[in-house]
C-alpha cells in the first residue's frame, strides 16, 4: 500500500496548556514549531503531499491530529475525542477530508473514540480501550469498518495513553512493541521488534511507504529497526513528548 497524503496541524503558542500526564515540562514554542518543520519535511521526503492546517488558539492539543479520525482506503471515520477540552478539534480536519472521501463516518456520543488508539494491520483494526476510547466508541468503530469489508478487535490498555503510544504496525507482518504490549496474545502472530523500557517512547514510530519515522534519541530502537531492512528518519519530538505525543499523534496518512 502507498500512503499519498498527509495532513498536519500547526502547534500554536496555547500548546504550552496540552494535556500532559508527566513530569516533563511545559514545551517550548519555538523549538515546537521548527521540530514540526522538520517533520513536515520528513513527511515530504517519504512521499506525501502534506496538507497544512493553522492552528486554532481553543485547541492546545490540536496538533495531534492523529485523533480527530480514522482513515483507510475506502472510508474515513471522524472521531469524537475522548478528551473534553478535545472535543471540537474533529470539525475542520473533517471538513478537509470531505475533498478525499466520498464515504464520512462519525462517530458519535456517549461513544468516544480517539484515533490514536487505532492501529490497522492490513484489513483489521486493532482498538484499544483507554481512558479516552470507551465500548460504544470501539463497537461504532468496528461497525463501519465492517460494512468496508475490515475487520477489528479490542485490546485493553493498562497503562499506556493511546494503543500506538506502545505499538506501531510497520507492514510486513512487523510490530514494534514495548511494555505492556510485548506479550499479549492478541499479537502472537506478528513478527516483533521488541524496544527495552528505556526506549518505550519510540515504540511510537511510522512507517511511510516503505520508510520508517522514529522519534530521535533512541538508537537501540532505530539500529534495530534498519536491520529489519526499512530506511529510518530520525525526527527530534522532544517538545510533543512533554504533552505524552508522539510521533504518529502529529499526522494523518492516507
Ligand atoms: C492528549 O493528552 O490528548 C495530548 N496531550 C496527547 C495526544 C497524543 N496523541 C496520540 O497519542 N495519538
Amino acid at each position: 500500500m502507498i500512503f499519498e497524503h498527509g495532513i498536519v496541524r500547526r502547534p500554536g503558542p496555547e500548546m504550552i496548556y496540552g494535556l500532559t500526564s508527566g513530569s516533563m515540562g511545559r514545551p517550548d514554542f519555538k523549538k515546537a514549531l521548527s521540530q514540526h518543520d522538520d517533520y513536515i519535511e520528513a513527511l515530504r521526503s517519504c512521499g506525501l503531499k502534506v496538507i497544512v492546517v493553522e492552528h486554532d488558539s481553543r485547541y492546545p492539543d490540536g496538533m495531534f491530529v492523529e485523533d480527530t479520525a480514522v482513515l483507510t482506503n475506502n472510508f474515513a471515520v471522524i472521531t469524537n475525542p475522548g478528551a473534553s477540552t478535545r472535543r471540537g478539534e474533529e470539525k475542520e480536519i473533517g471538513a478537509i477530508l470531505k475533498r478525499f472521501y466520498k464515504d464520512i463516518k462519525k462517530i458519535t456520543t456517549p461513544a468516544t473514540l480517539d484515533g490514536g488508539d487505532v492501529m490497522r494491520a492490513g484489513d483489521h483494526l486493532y482498538v484499544g480501550l483507554s481512558a479516552r476510547t470507551n465500548q460504544e466508541g470501539a463497537a461504532q468503530l468496528i461497525s463501519i469498518a465492517g460494512e468496508y469489508g475490515y475487520s477489528g478487535s479490542t485490546i485493553e490498555i493498562r497503562e499506556a495513553l493511546h494503543l500506538k503510544s506502545g505499538v506501531s504496525y510497520i507492514e510486513n507482518n512487523t510490530l514494534i512493541t514495548a511494555g505492556e504490549f510485548i506479550e499479549r496474545s492478541e499479537f502472537s502472530g506478528f513478527r516483533k521488534i521488541t524496544v527495552d523500557d528505556d526506549e518505550a517512547y519510540a515504540a511510537n514510530s511510522i512507517w511511510i511507504n516503505g520508510s520508517v519515522l522514529v522519534p530521535a534519541g533512541f538508537p537501540e530502537t532505530k539500529s534495530k529497526i534498519e536491520s529489519e531492512g526499512y530506511r529510518v528518519l530520525e525526527i527530534d519530538v522532544s517538545e510533543f513528548r512533554k504533552l505524552d505525543g508522539g510521533l504518529s499523534c502529529l499526522s494523518l496518512r492516507f
